[in-house]
């Protein structure tokens, strides 16, 4: 099967629409799989780290990155999906104002964000063929300190509550980003205090980066990373998902491996099915770098990351040096005291580390040969 370019993606265009791409923020090792619109992952290095450093965060755009001048004028605008068809009704924030309004319960909070293509090319084989997206290798996930508010306080000021929400048919809350980018979330997840959804501005202490959504974007912790809206322009209340391929389209449906091509597929099954909201867990080695060779006898620290969606918490990460026959349990590293095992709020990745000896009679080993296991 030949490679599918992403449906979901614009076509490039004219020069002139990327004139204005941030180029400075992105460190020179981030390795790009399309440079317009830019997605590009971190090399295994960078995925060392409890907090990636935001100039090698991993990128998912499907347009050119929107260039706000006047910070004052770009606006959240909020509201019950009618209110957004009369016009009425409509609360509007800038991002000082926000700051202004609710500053004083502002908080950090360590998430990790995975767009759900992460280890997709890990799929792609002679047998198979390759599947359909960008090709990503084991880092399309990243960590970072993001500070803000609790978005269901800012709902809260716009008059919206559980009662007159949820409680009224509106299970939903639908985002949109400047560039037309739309997704919606269950609203219940957002009325929960441990849901810890929020809006945020900064990103490990410092003004999110125009690639990861300045001025403000959504956190939608424990949810797939395309649930967390960047340059979030409006936020509305309503009774069913929004339409479109990152909701009801294809982008998130998981289809049986018995389909091979989407052709066969109707849009009434893809429709009847609901979108992927959590990852599963997942475990990837960061140390040593893919296609490594070490030697038997070597000693090294093995190093990788373990995540899983839903604010579950990774307990146990197993390690075998020789095909799964025996194991053994790796060191675990916690963003910090509320990522525990029993809090349901472990939004960030562990980082976990095993002093191994290669061992010998197998002669040189390559890395994609070591085996780990994730709970
Ligand atoms: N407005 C907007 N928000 C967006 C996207 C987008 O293209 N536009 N991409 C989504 C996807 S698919 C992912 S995985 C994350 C990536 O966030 P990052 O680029 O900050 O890593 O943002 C999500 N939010
Ligand atoms: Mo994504």
């Amino acid at each position: 099967m030949p490679a599918v370019v992403d449906a979901t993606q614009r076509a490039e265009g004219a020069a002139s629409d990327w004139a204005n791409e941030p180029l400075q923020e992105r460190h020179a090792s981030l390795i790009p799989h399309t440079e317009r619109p830019y997605n590009a992952e971190p090399p295994n290095e960078a995925l060392t780290y409890m907090i990636t450093p935001e100039t090698k965060h991993y990128r998912r755009q499907h347009t050119p990155v929107p260039l706000i001048n006047n910070l004052n004028e770009a606006k959240v605008t909020i509201g019950f999906e009618e209110h957004f068809k009369n016009g009425k009704g409509l609360f509007h924030f800038s991002q000082p104002e926000l700051e202004k309004k609710f500053g004083e319960t502002a908080r950090d909070i360590a998430v990790t964000l995975m767009c759900t293509g992460n280890r997709r090319s890990e799929f792609n084989n002679k047998t198979d063929g390759e599947t359909m997206g960008l090709p990503w290798k084991n880092g399309s996930i990243s960590t970072a300190t993001w500070s803000g508010c609790y978005l269901a306080d800012v709902l809260r000021a716009c008059d919206l509550t559980p009662e007159n929400t949820t409680g009224n048919g509106y299970f939903f809350l639908t985002m949109q980003g400047i560039e037309d980018y739309h997704v919606s979330v269950p609203l219940d997840k957002v009325w929960k205090r441990d849901g810890d959804c929020m809006i945020v501005w900064k990103m490990n202490g410092q003004p999110l980066p125009r690639d990861h959504g300045y001025p403000l974007r959504v956190m939608i912790p424990g949810f797939v990373g395309a649930r967390s809206v960047k340059w979030i322009k409006n936020i509305s209340v309503c009774k069913q998902e929004t339409d479109g391929m990152h909701q009801r389209g294809i982008a998130y449906k998981q289809l049986g491996p018995n389909h091979k091509a989407l052709s066969a597929v109707t849009k009434e099954y893809i429709e009847s099915m609901p979108p992927i909201d959590h990852v599963p867990v997942t475990s990837a080695i960061t140390y040593p770098e893919p296609e490594t060779i070490v030697q038997p006898g070597e000693r090294l620290e093995l190093k990788g990351y373990g995540y899983s969606g839903a604010g579950l918490c990774i307990i146990r990460v197993d390690i075998s040096m020789d095909g799964g026959a025996t194991w053994s349990q790796a060191d675990i590293e916690r963003a910090d005291s509320t990522q525990t095992i029993r809090s349901n709020r472990a939004w960030a990745w562990v980082q976990w580390s095993k002093t191994i000896t290669i061992p010998e009679g197998n002669g040189p080993l390559k890395r994609n040969d070591m085996n780990n296991n994730v709970t």
